[in-house]
């Protein structure tokens, strides 16, 4: 088949089909490797990543039944729930999370929605975190129009809510929610003036087509999400997916790829997943146009990669943090460099 779009094009489309889709996925890998990468390039330094940190601020006995999550309430994980966290060990947790280098503090409650009490402790800590210079980013669950409307005011600049699969697949995963419900919340962000990240996990049992059809959701939303977080299952213990059979690595990358062509203007994120990635498989998802990823030992409640590991990757491979824009270079650089440092003398000590 044949496409209508050149090679490289920086256009945003929102009229996306299957038949398309599936033409980029069916290229021979390279191919959709190098037009991936044209179209980074014209949008994005190719050397440059975006790091952010997470943060569980309210853990576990979640009543949703999402089947890949260790959060939910409906599986026994082994997980230790937790209250709301104290806004004081939140802005804490942020301020460690700055001198290491992040740039945004993601901040997650395992909840349906926020309730109506906790919503002044939610708009305290976007407020602290605001303060100390980074960017806020939470995900709470569901949003009415006035939580949204109060999440903006307090400064949110992003809110995270995926879209995880297709419309197709999606109560095979999730029933006490629907698809509609999501897109809803989606609606109420964008009303309120906050950034989008929403994206998806693989490696769930979907079909080719479902990738295809969370991606479609995605690419054609009135306005694009500027951050997508693609997410590799983390097989949990204790929960219905945590036998659920691997997906290729390559179709992994491939839809990294495609995400790249479909959304030529967003951020589009390694998300769970990367401790069990090669340095090699990451490689290749930067290549395909990953140009995001989740920074420090812990995600909400599953390991990450540790930090001077992914500081050693990015200096193999030439990668610079992205800064953010009020922030000057040596700021940032300065917060990298005491990382760093820090880490040779735990290793000195370690070896002594
Ligand atoms: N409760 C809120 C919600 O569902 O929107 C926010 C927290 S929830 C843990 C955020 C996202 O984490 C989910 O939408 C899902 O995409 C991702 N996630 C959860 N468990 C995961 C797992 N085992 N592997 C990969 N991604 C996972
Ligand atoms: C997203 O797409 N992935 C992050 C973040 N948004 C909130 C969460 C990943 C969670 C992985 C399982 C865990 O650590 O509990
Ligand atoms: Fe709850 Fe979110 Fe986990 Fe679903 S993904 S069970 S809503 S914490």
């Amino acid at each position: 088949m044949q496409l209508s779009m050149p090679q490289g094009q920086t256009e945003i489309r929102h009229d996306w089909t299957n038949e398309e889709v599936q033409a980029l996925f069916d290229l021979p890998f390279n191919d959709l490797l190098f037009q991936a990468q044209l179209v980074h390039r014209q949008n994005f330094d190719p050397n440059e990543v975006q790091v952010s940190t997470l943060l569980s601020i309210k853990t576990g006995a979640c009543p949703e039944d999402c089947k890949y999550c260790p959060q939910s309430g409906h599986y026994n994980t082994g997980l230790e729930k937790e209250r709301l966290m104290q806004v004081e060990k939140v802005l804490e947790k942020a301020r460690k999370a700055k001198e290491t280098g992040s740039t945004r503090f993601c901040m997650g409650a395992a909840w349906k929605h926020p309730a109506d009490k906790d919503m002044p402790y939610v708009l305290e800590m976007v407020k602290g975190v605001k303060e100390l210079g980074l960017e806020t980013c939470m995900t709470l669950g569901m949003l009415d129009q006035s939580k949204a409307d109060q999440l903006a005011e307090a400064g949110l600049d992003y809110y995270n809510h995926n879209l995880d699969t297709s419309p197709e697949f999606y109560d095979k995963i999730i029933t006490t929610r629907t698809f509609q419900d999501r897109l809803d919340t989606l609606h109420h962000v964008r009303e309120s003036g906050m950034k989008i990240c929403s994206g998806g996990i693989l490696g769930m049992g979907e079909t080719a087509t479902d990738r295809n059809g969370l991606l479609i959701q995605l690419a054609n939303m009135p306005k694009q999400p500027e951050s997508v977080p693609i997410n590799m299952l983390v097989k949990v213990e204790g929960t219905p997916l945590e036998n659920a059979e691997d997906l290729d690595n390559l179709d992994f990358i491939r839809t990294i790829a495609v995400a790249r062509i479909m959304m030529p203007k967003s951020h589009v994120r390694l998300s769970a997943g990367r401790e069990s990635m090669s340095d090699e498989m990451q490689a290749m998802t930067f290549m395909a146009g990953a140009n995001s990823i989740f920074y420090g030992e812990c995600l909400l409640t599953t390991p990450n990669p540790e930090t001077h590991r992914d500081l050693k990757l990015f200096k193999r491979l030439g990668i610079n943090m992205e800064q953010r824009i009020s922030e000057s270079d040596e700021t940032q650089e300065q917060a990298i460099m005491n990382t760093l440092q820090k880490q040779q003398d735990d290793q000195f000590y370690y070896e002594a």
